[in-house]
């Protein structure tokens, strides 16, 4: 029997065990039992046996998956939303030609993931990294549809971005590839249609590059990109937005067990966009964030990044693009520690602190390294990176009763602004840095509410893995259900 008519064959019967009337588990009208657990568990066989090569991908259903259980089984009918959301409406793949300052050509790969536009237009970011592949963006823009629908805001799942390593390139070489990618691109995407941004690789400046080409070839000035600069429709406090907002996730979190970021220390990962206003959001809360890191090493400054290295560090990686060993070369009293072999790895996690923030990428926190931080007493892990924990580690941590936050709710603020900057446009006016910031703000807090409250409503509390998954899974399985499954 295949894949479908195993699961109508499942749906009928679970329909039938609905009527009849099983008994309610968890005060709710719960259908449990083997039949659901198959019928999910086939959908994802079907995910790892379509696309065998694409390991990220496959993680990211699989946590989703896990989580669905009690909501299937209230309504057995969303199994078929979940059968067809786990494959991308469109995948769009296209040659990138560009000219290095020297003559010579390279040829990258352009890749866009339409994924889900249940609840809206695409939407999601752009990463240029020498790693994409289709694995990784579709686990990016799988991700993006529950980010996005846990926003509040209306706009469906996307990623994209390219093997290209913007690291070590000229500007003049930065901008070529730029238009290049966007003389093919602009005509999938629009303002209704499709609405990229940044990610890995992709900041201000790429994105000032990518919509001057796609204003050129579309031949109107729409808010087809976000994180726009702000002389041509970006938003205020987009830039700040993801790691402003992880850290008030954070701090609801933290909430919840009478605890703060006063006088908490902090490690954190990554040193560009998400780590930088993580950092910068950390102290303003009073806290101490003490390491940051990149893909060749980690600091650890024992005094505390203050906002004068905090300063320091912004201009050696947005205006000289230089390495992180140099703030440890620039100020006294810093360990600087190489980063392991093995890609996305190092000892930042061995650092004994009260909160770790990872906002490099994907898979940087693994089993060991979560054990790691339980062992050192930390109380919270947020997620501002996509994916930085291993399904290991997050189970390291939910079993050790550490608060933990993934990121496809705390780093939503990125993506909510965003929303905040399409609104902005439509509008043809711009708010104050206070109005957006305080719309972020707001935004934060609710979804750490629906995340919290889901999770104690289908039983699992303090969950919030299981909590923002089922949440943002709810508003897609009904405007699907609605729309009719296309
Ligand atoms: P940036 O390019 O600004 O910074 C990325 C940082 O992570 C750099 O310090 C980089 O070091 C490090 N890094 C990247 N790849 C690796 C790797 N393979 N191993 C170790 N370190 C690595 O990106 P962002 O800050 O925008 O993004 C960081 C994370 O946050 C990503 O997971 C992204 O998807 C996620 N995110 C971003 C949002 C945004 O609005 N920008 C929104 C939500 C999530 P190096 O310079 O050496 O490569
Ligand atoms: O992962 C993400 O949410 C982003 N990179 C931001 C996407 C966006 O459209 O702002």
């Amino acid at each position: 029997m295949n894949n479908v008519s195993y699961l109508t064959a499942y749906l009928e019967h679970s329909k039938g065990e609905h009527k009849q009337g099983r008994p309610p588990v968890s005060g709710h009208n719960i259908i449990v039992g083997d039949q659901m657990d198959k019928a999910i568990k086939s959908v994802y066989e079907t995910v790892k046996a379509r696309d065998p090569n694409q390991p990220e991908f496959h993680q990211a259903v699989e946590e989703v998956l896990d989580s669905l259980g009690p909501v299937i089984s209230e309504n057995p009918e969303y199994i078929d939303v979940v059968q067809g959301m786990v494959e991308p409406e469109r995948v769009i793949q296209f040659r990138v030609p560009w000219y290095d300052d020297e003559g010579n050509l390279h040829v990258n790969r352009g890749i866009r993931v339409q994924f889900n536009s249940a609840i809206g237009p695409y939407k999601g970011g752009l990463r240029f990294h020498p790693s994409v592949n289709q694995s990784i963006l579709k686990f990016l823009g799988f991700e993006q549809i529950f980010k996005n629908s846990l926003t509040g805001l209306p706009m469906g799942g996307g990623k994209g971005g390219s093997d290209f390593n913007p690291k070590g390139k000229s500007d003049s070489e930065v901008k070529r590839f730029c238009q290049s990618f966007m003389s093919e691109l602009w005509r999938h995407i629009g303002a209704d249609l499709d609405v990229p941004a940044g990610d890995i690789g992709v900041g201000g400046r790429e994105i000032g590059y990518l919509f001057g080409m796609y204003r050129k070839m579309a031949n109107e000035f729409t808010g087809v990109l976000t994180g726009k600069g702000l002389s041509y429709g970006g938003s205020l406090v987009r830039p700040e937005a993801t790691g402003y907002g992880l850290v008030y996730f954070a701090r609801e979190m933290l909430a919840t067990k009478g605890k703060s970021f006063d006088g908490a220390t902090v490690a954190i990962s990554g040193s560009g966009n998400v780590a930088q206003f993580a950092c910068e959001k950390v102290l303003d809360l009073g806290g101490k964030p003490v390491t940051m890191s990149d893909s060749s090493g980690y600091i650890y400054d024992a005094s505390g990044i203050d906002r004068e290295k905090l300063a320091w560090l912004q201009d050696l990686k947005n205006s000289r693009r230089g390495r992180i060993k140099e703030y440890a070369e620039n100020f006294d009293g810093v360990e600087y520690t190489e980063s392991k072999p093995e890609p996305n790895h190092n000892e930042l996690w061995s650092t004994k602190v009260d909160v770790a923030l990872p906002c490099a990428t994907q898979n940087e926190i693994n089993g060991a390294e979560a054990q790691m931080l339980v062992e050192s007493g930390v109380t919270a892990v947020a997620e501002g990176a996509n994916m930085p924990c291993t399904p290991e580690a997050v189970e390291v941590f939910l079993e050790n009763g550490v608060l933990f936050a993934p990121g496809k709710a705390s780093n939503a603020g990125g993506v909510a602004t965003s929303g905040l900057e399409m609104s902005q446009n439509s509008l043809r006016m711009s708010w104050t840095r206070e109005e957006v910031d305080q719309k972020l703000e707001g935004i934060m807090v609710n979804i750490h509410k629906n995340a919290f409250e889901t999770a104690e409503k289908y039983g699992m509390p303090g969950n919030y893995v299981a909590g923002a998954n089922i949440a943002g899974f709810l508003k897609i399985a009904e405007s699907t259900m609605a729309q009719g499954i296309l």
